[in-house]
């Protein structure tokens, strides 16, 4: 009879049982851009937070960067099937940019610089779920993954994660951004499967 530990066994195991359903483990970091990479200087650079009201609240880099940060450390997973384990960001909680912004909005529509747009309800980017992350394992982020800052929202998949994000615009009813528009998930919860509408 063989001896092999039951703990063994489980740790080989492991990487599946923390991948969503469909996924695949990827080492290296790939990048996926519709479109052309935005270069935005940060003293250009400004992220504003527009509510249903017509209030605009507008930080510009340096106002950014002198907010309190987090470091997180998360996986990530893509509709296109790659899941990246354990990445680590620097950036600022949402909680912190919407603290002081009066709403009645359920839904948010992320604004890019150059043009990309994707929604997801509000309360997703609340309660510790979501930052604007500026610096990936130690250093900026690189333009090609959305520097000088993007969202990042790593529960549902990665296109929710507006790379070169410029804004949020706060809505009463739902907008459908991007990918959306184009026959993905409204909401794509990565642990449900929900890559295209329908599923
Ligand atoms: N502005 C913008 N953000 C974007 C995208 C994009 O094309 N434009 N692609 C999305 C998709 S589909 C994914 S999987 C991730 C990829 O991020 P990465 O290139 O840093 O891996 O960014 C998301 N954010
Ligand atoms: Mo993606």
């Amino acid at each position: 009879m063989a001896i092999v530990s039951p703990g063994f066994t489980r740790r080989r195991q492991s990487p599946d049982v923390q991948l969503p359903p469909g996924q695949y483990l990827t080492e290296d970091f790939p990048v996926l851009t519709a479109g052309p990479t935005p270069r935005v200087p940060t003293d250009r650079w400004e992220f504003t937070v527009g509510t249903e009201a017509g209030q605009k609240h507008t930080w510009s880099w340096q106002q950014l960067i002198e907010l309190p940060a987090e470091k997180i450390t998360t996986d990530i997973h893509c509709v296109t099937k790659w899941s990246k384990l354990r990445t680590r960001w620097k950036g600022v909680s949402l909680d912190v940019l919407l603290e002081d912004v009066e709403t009645a909005a359920d839904f948010a529509l992320i604004h890019s610089y150059g043009g990309y747009t994707t929604n997801l309800p509000l309360e997703d980017l609340l309660d510790g779920q979501a930052w604007i992350a500026y610096r990936y394992d130690d250093d900026d982020l690189t333009p090609e993954h959305g520097g000088p800052a993007r969202l990042l929202v790593p529960h549902l998949y990665f296109w929710k994660s507006a790379k070169w994000v410029r804004g949020i615009q706060l809505l009463l009813e739902d907008e459908p951004g991007f990918w959306e528009t184009a026959g993905y998930h409204d909401y794509g919860d990565p642990w449900r499967e929900q890559r295209y509408q329908g599923d």
